[in-house]
């Protein structure tokens, strides 16, 4: 513990932390852009800047220790006045037209600006006009890039795929794709980390509400069936882009606010993540038992930034992927067949649409050997967690007053294994559950499986089970820079398993890059906690006891891995 006193005020603070946690423990927080902890402290915007006693130059907080003694002003005049002038550099390169960017009323640059009292950009000139691919899910505009390099180094240490780079030189450097690629040939997963971990507008999302509205073109059009299914992250997060309260933001208000939207038939992805549960535990279990040596294990599938990574960075290992669809992707299919001839509605008059925490799923559905409804697309458009939140907003809901209302059924009846699907280790704690009860014939506990929490060891989680006589060992992983650890061990023969979990984005879909952003501040674990107490609440909690699934069954599929369940359930990744 050493002595420091900040604004004449003298604190006790632990040795060894930088000058920005001092602060920040003792009541007085600074502001920044481009600091993140442990991934990007690199003193680059200038922002954080504070005055020492003792030292002629103002000194960068997040890169600079404490030391005993030290005497430190965050807002002297001078630290106020040279915050300023770093701030009107920047803006001075930057596009600020507020009102039709997508982080307008939650952008660090806009909060910063405002805070300091910037009334006018003193030396603004053109910024050069974007030239980004307006197809690819992932956004990036130069002319809002400040270049804080938070997307490099999340894109390095956190994903290790080195996307993003510093280009130029001088005055005109600049963020770009690295090596000088373009970005549909850069292993860009679309997992869209880079995206919630920037300051600004400078990486968004491909705005697809446009799609969906007007009006005529689906929802009011009275030709046109409108379908949209939610995915179970979203009900985790949806809630904090609107200002309400946890016990507001419950799963039937969701449904409730989504049908004042316009959508005809509300539907929950959870549904999905049941079917999925009964096709890839039949599977794992029939590869389990068919009498061949698999070298490596099973993986999950329904994660697309992974699924994109594989491909791109061990395509030797994609055959060891679960052929079973994303939860996504097979309620997709079963809304275009099994709903559309509930309904007598011809697919093709059925418009689909997606609610997901996440960028990559916008290009798992345009992927061909996806769409086997025979109409199209299966789903036409994903929209984000965000871009939902936007949909209700322009609605003038009073969101928090709304009735609960129940998903519509068939499709909309789910149980707690489905919802934890959008948590890390929610997959794999789903399918063990109804896995078990198809190998030994008995409903476990249904907290048997809890999932085992990264150890020291690995950066990665583990656990061995007994199934019947059938030995299970598994894995639960999320982060691309912990799953390529994995995957190295793996390889060299140092671990053993035989199904293992991956989510591209730290602690799954809930942390996913379509989420609400809150600068800097990583909400997946509590997130994550609310999923697992919605599953605790669910009256059902194993996916082969949901009766619209064993419904779906009886009437449609047969039975998991049939020839149809095979022909729309699954699909062949290498296509
Ligand atoms: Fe996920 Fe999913 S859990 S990938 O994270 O499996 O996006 O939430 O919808 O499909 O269910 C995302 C979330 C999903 C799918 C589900 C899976
Ligand atoms: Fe998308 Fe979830 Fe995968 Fe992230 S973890 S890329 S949000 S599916």
């Amino acid at each position: 513990v050493i002595r420091v006193t900040i604004n004449g005020f003298v604190y006790q603070i632990p040795s060894d932390i930088s000058i920005m946690e001092a602060c920040e423990k003792t009541g007085w927080p600074l502001p920044h852009l481009c600091f993140l902890k442990d991934i990007n402290e690199i003193g680059a915007c200038r922002v954080c800047v504070v005055e020492v006693e003792g030292e002629e130059r103002l000194i960068t907080a997040c890169n600079n220790k404490v030391y005993p003694g030290m005497v430190i002003y965050t807002n002297s005049p001078r630290v106020q006045e040279a915050r300023r002038i770093n701030l009107q550099l920047i803006l001075s390169q930057h596009d600020s037209h507020c009102t039709t960017c997508p982080r307008n009323g939650n952008c660090a640059l806009q909060q910063a600006c405002f805070d300091l009292g910037i009334e006018e950009s003193l030396y603004h000139k053109e910024v050069p006009e974007n030239k980004w691919p307006q197809d690819f899910p992932l956004i990036r505009e130069e002319s809002k890039c400040i270049k804080c390099l938070r997307c490099v180094q999340i894109c390095d240490k956190i994903q290790s795929l080195g996307v993003w780079d510093l280009v130029r030189s001088g005055g005109r450097t600049t963020v770009n794709v690295s090596g000088g690629r373009h970005i549909e040939n850069a292993d860009c997963t679309v997992c869209g980390q880079c995206v919630t971990h920037c300051p600004t507008g400078a990486l968004h999302g491909r705005q697809d509400r446009k799609r969906v509205y007007p009006w005529e073109k689906a929802i009011n059009n009275p030709d046109i069936v409108t379908v949209v299914q939610v995915a179970p992250a979203v009900r985790a997060a949806w809630g904090e882009g609107l200002n309400l309260s946890r016990e507001r933001a419950t799963p039937g208000r969701l449904a409730a606010a989504l049908r004042r939207c316009g959508f005809n038939f509300v539907f929950d992805t959870n549904f999905g993540a049941d079917l999925t549960v009964m096709e890839e535990a039949s599977e794992f279990l029939k590869r389990m038992t068919d009498g061949q040596k698999h070298r490596y294990p099973m993986f999950t599938s329904c994660c697309p930034g992974w699924v994109r990574f594989l491909k791109s960075q061990y395509p030797d290992m994609v055959d060891d992927l679960s052929t079973s669809k994303s939860p996504q992707g097979m309620q997709a299919t079963m809304t275009k067949t099994y709903f559309a001839d509930k309904i007598g509605v011809p697919a093709d008059k059925i418009f689909s649409i997606s609610v997901m925490p996440c960028l990559a799923k916008k290009s798992e559905i345009a992927i061909p050997s996806l769409n086997d409804a025979g109409a199209g697309q299966d789903l036409d458009v994903t929209l984000t967690t965000r871009e939902m939140i936007a949909m209700i907003r322009a609605q003038n809901l009073d969101v928090a007053n709304l009735p609960e209302e129940p998903f519509d059924s068939p499709l909309g009846v789910s149980t707690g294994a489905g919802v934890i699907f959008g948590t890390t280790g929610g997959v794999m704690e789903a399918a063990l559950r109804t896995g078990y009860y198809l190998a030994a014939g008995e409903t476990p506990s249904p907290d048997t499986f809890k999932t085992v929490c990264r150890t020291e060891a690995h950066p990665w989680g583990e656990a061995a089970y007994d199934f019947a006589g059938i030995p299970v060992r598994t894995a639960v992983v999320s982060g691309l820079a912990n799953t390529r650890q994995l995957i190295r061990a793996l390889r060299r023969g140092e671990v053993h398993y035989d199904f293992v979990e991956v989510m591209a984005c730290p602690g799954g879909c809930v942390g996913g890059g379509g989420q609400p952003i809150h600068d800097g501040e990583e909400l997946a674990a509590i997130r994550g906690r609310r999923l697992h107490n919605l599953d605790r609440m669910a009256n059902i909690r194993f996916s082969h006891e949901n009766p619209e699934i064993q419904r779906l069954y009886r009437e449609f599929l047969g039975e998991p891995l049939s020839e149809k369940a095979e022909r729309y359930l699954h699909t062949d990744h290498h296509q």
